[in-house]
């Protein structure tokens, strides 16, 4: 399923090379989708310092799905509107539902992070207007599920990975179908868009670990176009 798509990275690479060449770790995960390794690296600390002030207007809270069971991720966003669950159902709400103020604004290195990294895989005038923060801490986890709150599936979602690293599952059109395990770590920006837009993912329980950033946590960013 791993197909690299550079032409001589992967047989050349090592530490020098990766800082003397401009040249991006492009993974095609799937005919839509593409892992691009570190793309967040250079990022980290204005984007950290991004999410600090969101989560001092938003705090992560862990939220109830509508069969009633609290989740293990604990969840805020940014941006026009927020993805929430609660016992009446999964949506996309321009308020919080903690304070009922609007979500904190989309930070511009948010923004442009998530447009570089969607023009790179192809996808060229992307523009979320939601950002859903997950928090994972050591065992947290999240099912096999599809993202389809959101109106438009032409348009791709982007992940940014931080912190300790998970196990991501990527899966079929069918809950049912085996899923790919790809190792997500620090600075790691996925694409996801076209025809695996629909598929099945979750992220296998975090292992405890230690990251010189984030400590024991992952922290995960989507970035969405909701309506
Ligand atoms: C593949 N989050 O928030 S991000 C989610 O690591 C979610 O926190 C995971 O799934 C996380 O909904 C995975 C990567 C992701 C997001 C959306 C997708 C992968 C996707 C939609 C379709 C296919
Ligand atoms: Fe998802």
């Amino acid at each position: 399923m791993h197909e690299f798509v550079g032409e001589w990275h992967s047989m050349t690479m090592d530490l020098f090379s990766r800082h003397t060449s401009p040249e991006l770790l492009q993974e095609k995960l799937g005919p839509g989708s593409v892992i691009l390794r570190d793309f967040a690296l250079a990022d980290v600390v204005a984007l950290l310092a991004a999410v600090e002030s969101i989560l001092a207007k938003a705090p992560f809270r862990h939220m109830v799905t509508p069969g009633g069971f609290e989740m293990s991720v604990a969840m805020s966003n940014c941006g026009s509107y927020g993805w929430v669950t609660d016992r009446t159902g999964y949506r996309y709400d321009a308020l919080d539902p903690l304070s009922g103020q609007p979500w904190p604004g989309m930070p511009d290195v948010f923004r442009v992070l998530a447009a570089n990294a969607a023009a790179q895989a192809g996808y060229n005038d992307f523009s979320p207007d939601a950002c859903l923060l997950n928090r994972y801490e050591s065992g947290a986890r999240m099912s096999l599920h599809q993202d389809k709150n959101e109106k438009d599936f032409s348009q791709p979602i982007v992940s940014v990975s931080l912190g300790v690293s998970a196990m991501f599952l990527f899966g079929g059109f069918k809950r049912a179908d085996k899923p790919a395990h790809v190792p997500l770590n620090h600075g790691d920006v996925v694409v996801w868009g076209g025809s695996d837009r629909m598929r099945y993912h979750g992220v296998l329980p975090v292992k405890q670990a230690h990251h010189s950033l984030l400590g024991s946590r992952r922290i995960n960013l989507t970035f969405r176009k909701a309506s």
